[in-house]
């Protein structure tokens, strides 16, 4: 939940979105997002035109990091997300609902589940981390 998620209130409503979806939180923590750990974040982006807005965007207010768990983790946060522009986002998403500008598209999600390991890994420590299951996963995930 990126910096406008926090600062509009909506860090629950978006939580919310996705538990209610199934998926098991495993680690969570309200963060003021530090520029190297941004430039590591973005550093794909690097050289882009917006890339100097989006460093600037993620520091300049606490963030709310969030891991989350469970089949088809990435594809469903990102669905749940919606489209990066928030004018190409679908009602019911998350930035389709409650953004406007893509400079202020409320959340980031991993894009795939080599980049999720990674991001996990940069943005959480390893005790950080929480090994659980949710009551009644046998209802949301087929084994
Ligand atoms: P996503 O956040 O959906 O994974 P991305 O990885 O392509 O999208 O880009 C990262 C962020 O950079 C995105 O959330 C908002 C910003 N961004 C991407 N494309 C942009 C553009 N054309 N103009 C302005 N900001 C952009
Ligand atoms: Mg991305």
């Amino acid at each position: 939940i990126k910096p406008d998620g926090v600062q509009r209130g909506l860090i629950g409503t978006i939580i919310r979105r996705v538990e209610q979806r199934g998926l098991r939180m495993i680690g969570m923590k309200l963060i003021q997002v530090s520029r190297a750990l941004a430039e590591t974040h973005y550093s794909i982006h690097v050289g882009k035109p917006f890339y100097d807005n989006l460093i600037d965007y993620i520091t300049s207010a606490p963030v709310v990091a969030i891991a989350w768990q469970g089949n088809k983790a990435v594809g469903v946060v990102r669905q749940v997300l919606g489209a990066t522009d928030p004018t190409a986002a679908d009602p019911g998403t998350v930035r389709g609902d409650y953004a406007v500008d893509i400079g202020l598209n409320l959340t980031h999600g991993s894009d795939s589940v080599e980049n999720g390991k990674s991001e996990v890994n940069l943005w959480f420590t390893t005790d950080e981390l929480v090994d659980w299951e949710r009551v009644g996963e046998e209802w949301v995930f087929e084994t």
